[in-house]
């Protein structure tokens, strides 16, 4: 028996997938855009920056514009890349990016959600927010004020 490590087993580690998703920060004074995640899904009922995953090999900015025509049904300018955060839901790991959005053609619409709401900055906390979210509320407070 061969004591070379790499004889050990034909198994490569096992990796976990990683989604890379887009989130959009949409704020009047000192208000942001929430939906609620909607029922039968996954996170379902809890309060997200409106976005959704990259499909393969899109731009973010653009996949964020596509999300966002498709949940809130606005043509949207995608501004600055804001910041990035990573979690682990266990069986999947996120890569969030969070994109400012400079402007906006239309009304937010809950083509999507269960509901819209615009939340104060201070009222932020109290929401029941991804725990994704919930881990960098710091950072996306202090970026709103
Ligand atoms: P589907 O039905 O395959 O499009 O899946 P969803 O609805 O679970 O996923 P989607 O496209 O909203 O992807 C976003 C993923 O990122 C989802 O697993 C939830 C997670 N997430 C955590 N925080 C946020 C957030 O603030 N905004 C968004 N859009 N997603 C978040």
């Amino acid at each position: 028996m061969s004591e070379n490590p790499a004889h050990k087993s034909d198994k490569k580690p096992k990796r976990h997938p990683w989604l890379p998703v887009v989130a959009g920060i949409i704020r009047r004074e000192k208000m942001v855009l929430l939906g609620q995640r909607p029922e039968g899904g996954n996170l379902a009922g809890l309060w997200e920056f409106p976005g959704g995953k990259i499909e393969l090999g899109e731009q973010p900015d653009r996949a964020l514009a596509r999300e966002l025509k498709e949940e809130l049904n606005i043509d949207a300018e995608i501004g600055q890349l804001k910041f990035a955060a990573t979690h682990n839901y266990g069986d999947v790991g996120v890569l969030l990016l969070f994109y400012e959005v400079n402007f906006w053609k239309g009304q937010p619409e809950t083509a999507h959600h269960t509901e819209l709401r615009w939340v104060h900055i201070d009222d932020l906390p109290k929401m029941a927010l991804p725990e994704a979210n919930r881990n960098v509320l710091d950072r996306i407070i202090a970026l709103l004020k």
